[in-house]
């Protein structure tokens, strides 16, 4: 009996882990183990016998079974200092430090086109880049058998046979945000409408969505000259000079009449844009007075009120500004692009702080 006693608590007292801890319990006081078997033994005794090994051995399984248990603690107790020591954290250590993200460069351009905009009394609408074409294409005079209309240059939704609903498309303009707007708030009306728009177009200068910027002014007495002024207004603000020369050159759009693309006056000196001085024109918006059939798809009645309207390319104007020389680099997602060429966070364009900090 003490031969037993001194060898399992000698093999409990050198158990390296629970795994052999597990081990010696088998072997000691499972089942078939060796004190285990040798009480089944008690059997074959003399009562006189029994009486003394009887008592003896359940003592010995208990204390085998209390020495486990206690090893098995200081066990958990050693792995969790090991724990403790090795998984140690300096909570007084500055952090580490983590780039934040970065404004992108559209919606950076985005913002500073709203705030230029607001300043000059014009409201900021949003609209549905999924549109019937009653609002992207009729109700902009832009009549069925328009080439822009076709599949080649429109992303069209696709339709079930037998569904009636109008033909819907993925906007190919903002313009039908303006036609809302319109409808929404009648004349007079002063808005611009920044977005998302889509057309079926990919090479080196056209992504098949890109951003657009239109804008709208309706009264009782507007006229080219009122276009011309705000749209100088914008071009001083948004390149940040005190001058520029706009040039008006007749151009086409089934949704204004008369209308212009207009140029600015520009340098290039070694890759760089100097807008306000130079040789150069840089073409940068359409524009013209709103044609009357537009006017009454919108609810406004042309014999009353009129206006301009007009409409850019957002990547574009980003481009020219920042000096992005690839357009598809906007939509690559490409992490230390958009840390150089993004701005931080918490700068909002303001006009008085400055657009572009
Ligand atoms: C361009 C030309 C333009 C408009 C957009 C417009 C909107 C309404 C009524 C009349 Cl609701 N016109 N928008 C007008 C002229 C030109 O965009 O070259 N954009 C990049």
């Amino acid at each position: 009996m003490d031969d037993l006693k001194a060898k399992y608590l000698g093999q409990i007292a050198n158990a390296a882990d629970e795994a052999a801890l597990e081990a010696i319990r088998v072997a000691a006081v499972g089942k078939k183990g060796e004190i285990s078997l040798k009480m089944r033994e008690l059997g074959k005794m003399t009562p006189e016998e029994r009486q003394v090994a009887g008592p003896a051995l359940n003592a010995l399984k208990d204390e085998v079974n209390a020495a486990i248990a206690a090893k098995k603690a200081g066990l958990a107790d050693a792995a969790l200092d090991e724990r403790l020591r090795t998984e140690w954290l300096d909570v007084t250590l500055p952090s580490r430090g983590r780039p934040a993200g970065t404004i992108h460069p559209i919606s950076q351009v985005t913002q500073e086109v709203s705030a230029i905009f607001a300043d000059l009394g014009f409201s900021v609408a949003e609209g549905p880049q999924v549109e019937d074409d009653w609002h992207n294409f009729d109700a902009l005079n832009i009549p069925s058998h328009h080439p822009a209309r076709g599949e080649m240059d429109t992303f069209y939704m696709h339709r079930e046979a037998g569904d009636n609903r109008p033909p819907h498309v993925l906007r190919t303009h903002t313009s039908p945000v303006q036609i809302r707007s319109m409808l929404e708030h009648g004349a007079p009306i002063r808005v611009i409408c920044p977005g998302r728009v889509y057309r079926a177009d990919y090479d080196q200068t056209h992504t098949p969505m890109f951003h657009q910027v239109e804008g709208l002014a309706i009264d009782k007495d507007i006229s080219m000259a009122n276009l011309k002024w705000v749209l100088e207004e914008f071009v001083k603000s948004f390149f940040e000079v005190d001058g520029v020369e706009l040039r008006f050159r007749a151009s086409h759009f089934p949704f204004t009449e008369p209308s212009a693309e207009v140029d600015i006056r520009c340098s290039w000196e070694n890759g760089q844009l100097k807008v306000g001085e130079g040789d150069d024109w840089l073409e940068i918006l359409g524009s013209g007075m709103v044609h009357p059939k537009v006017l009454e798809a919108g609810g406004i009645d042309p014999a009353e009120w009129q206006g301009f309207a007009f409409g850019m390319g957002i990547d574009r104007i980003a481009m020219l500004k920042y000096g992005i020389p690839d357009l598809r680099a906007f939509f690559d997602s490409d992490l230390r692009w958009l840390r150089h060429y993004g701005f931080a966070a918490l700068d909002q364009p303001d006009l008085a702080a400055g657009l572009s900090r």
